[in-house]
């Protein structure tokens, strides 16, 4: 059966969100991006947007607490959605959480309260050079050079210990996240059988 519960772990810019889009609306899966999320709360001028908003704009991590307690509400609301026999997606795919262990653990007891483990962690590869002038074009307010540097620090040093975490679970599958959206997305699928 086609795997359903995933995860996109990759630098910034390597396109995760832009993958994640893709493949959930194609494989009906619930699609869970923190960043989204946090932009739509700082867009709504919610409490949680004000505290995130300045973090967000230096390039660094939102505090664990704040991130778990948005994705805990929607997993929960999912499994009791399917508990209560209503349609809507069964699967998810989680870009952008967790970026760093901590995320990664609380994540791991929330999924076992769900009885819901990962299937599958996609790891997105992509040289700096290409990251930068990716998101460089992209041109959001967290997207300048000094930022952009940073966050990619913030990457090696927080995010990056969990590929060893998931390499150890049998769970990660390193992915090319070179050349067009659509070679890319190919790449991905293969993957979910
Ligand atoms: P995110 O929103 O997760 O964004 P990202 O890592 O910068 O980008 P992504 O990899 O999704 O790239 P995209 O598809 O957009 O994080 C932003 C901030 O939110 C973080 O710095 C942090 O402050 C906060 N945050 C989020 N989650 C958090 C968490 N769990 N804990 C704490 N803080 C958290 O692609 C980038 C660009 O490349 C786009 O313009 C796209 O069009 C282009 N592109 C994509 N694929 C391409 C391809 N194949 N070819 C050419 N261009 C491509």
């Amino acid at each position: 059966m086609t795997k359903q519960r995933l995860l996109f772990l990759g630098p910034p810019g390597a396109g995760k969100g832009t993958q994640a889009q893709q493949l959930a609306a194609r494989q009906g899966l619930l699609h869970l991006s923190t960043g989204d999320l946090l932009r739509a709360e700082v867009a709504a001028g919610t409490p949680l947007g004000q505290e995130a908003q300045a973090v967000m704009a230096r390039g660094e991590l939102v505090s664990d607490g704040l991130v778990l307690a948005i994705v805990r509400s929607r997993l929960e609301q999912q499994a009791a959605s399917l508990n209560r026999g209503e349609p809507g997606p069964r699967g998810w795919l989680l870009d952008g959480f967790p970026r760093n262990l901590a995320q990664a653990e609380a994540l791991e007891a929330l999924l076992n309260e769900l009885n819901q483990p990962i299937e599958l962690v996609v790891l997105m590869e992509l040289d700096d050079g290409v990251l930068m002038q990716r998101l460089l074009s992209r041109g959001r307010d967290d997207d300048n050079t000094a930022v952009i540097q940073h966050r990619l620090e913030v990457y090696r040093q927080q995010t990056a210990p969990l590929i060893a975490h998931y390499r150890q679970q049998n769970l990660l599958e390193p992915v090319a996240a070179e050349g067009s959206v659509d070679e890319v997305a190919a790449r991905i699928e293969s993957l979910l059988q």
